[in-house]
């Protein structure tokens, strides 16, 4: 679905978070808001570079996306320290321009690839997402993004690939959190290759149509909606093709508490609290967390046979 905007007015000056919101209430109005926004990813066509398409991430009844404001003030960045208000007040003088990412390992097309030749091949997709930060709050969020798969594919991995690591930039001058050893600095993530691969994973760029701000990890961060947020690596500088499966910081540094997988399990705690429930910022009772935050229908057969206890 295209977003259509009137052509004189320059898409600066629209604001996004008012035409988001007003094009779903009218979509539901209309009766369409499930049918339209439950199509699955695919099931439109592409269209032209640089145009906004949506699909996929089905925005369910009563989940209104978070405002602007409340997903770019309340985050977890820990390279701009661990409180939630640290990343929007210490990220300011972070500076994401110029910007290219280090891609490497098993692919046939290794080599250092600037933003733009990552980005402006590809066609901008709207996906609002469901999602679960591990310690129990969530939010809903209209992010704006390439799909993760046709990134990769241009790099074109070979069959000894199977997982693909992710790392953030180190640059304590600009992060203050990186000159305190909370973490082991960089921060890294991974997926397996299928899981980097699903349709629903997203390589974000953008949140209400605009560019990522610092604090949400300008300018290129993954987004996994079925997993808990910390699998969202920020700010990335490296993407590398393993047969092994890659490290990943909140493993490293507490791996009874943290695995590898991260998948929304309402039915698996976390050794120190439940996860059975969540609170949807911005409201007041809490809400049952779901399976794979929701997404069970989409990604439930990546972990077939799986001991999902085991496999936290
Ligand atoms: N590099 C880096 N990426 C990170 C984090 C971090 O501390 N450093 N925090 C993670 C956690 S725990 C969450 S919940 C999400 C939060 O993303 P948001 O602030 O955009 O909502 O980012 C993830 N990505
Ligand atoms: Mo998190």
């Amino acid at each position: 679905m295209l977003i259509k905007r009137p052509p004189d007015i320059p898409f600066s000056e629209v604001t996004p978070e008012e035409l988001y919101v007003n094009r779903r209430k009218f979509l539901r109005a209309a009766g369409l808001g499930a049918a339209a926004l439950a199509l699955g990813p695919g099931a439109l066509a592409a269209c032209a570079n640089g145009e906004v398409k949506e699909t996929g991430g089905e925005v369910l009844q009563g989940e209104e996306p978070n405002s602007y404001e409340e997903i770019t003030s309340y985050n977890n960045f820990y390279e701009f320290g661990t409180g939630k208000e640290d990343p929007k007040a210490n990220s300011s003088t972070f500076n994401p321009k110029p910007w290219s990412v280090r891609v490497d390992g098993l692919c046939n097309k290794p080599g250092t690839y600037a933003y733009d030749d990552l980005v402006k091949p590809h066609t901008l997709e709207d996906r609002t997402y469901r999602m679960r930060c591990v310690e129990g709050w969530s939010m809903v969020i209209p992010w704006q993004g390439i799909p993760l798969s046709a990134m990769l594919k241009r790099f074109e991995p070979r069959p000894a690939a199977k997982f693909v690591g992710f790392t953030t930039i180190l640059r304590p001058s600009e992060m203050p959190g990186q000159r305190r050893g909370v973490l082991d600095w960089p921060y890294v993530e991974g997926l397996r290759l299928d899981e980097a691969m699903h349709p629903l994973t997203l390589m974000v760029t953008g949140i209400y149509g605009k560019a990522l701000l610092n604090q949400n990890g300008a300018p290129l961060r993954l987004v996994i909606p079925w997993k808990y947020g910390f699998k969202g690596i920020k700010s990335i500088v490296r993407i590398e093709f393993t047969e092994r499966m890659p490290p990943t910081t909140w493993n490293i540094s507490a791996p009874s508490e943290y695995g590898f997988y991260a998948n929304v399990n309402p039915e698996v705690d976390h050794p120190r609290w439940s996860q059975a429930t969540e609170r949807r910022i911005g409201e007041f009772r809490r809400r049952r967390t779901l399976m794979f935050n929701g997404y069970a229908d989409q990604v439930a057969s990546l972990y077939t046979g799986m001991d999902l206890a085991r496999n936290y």
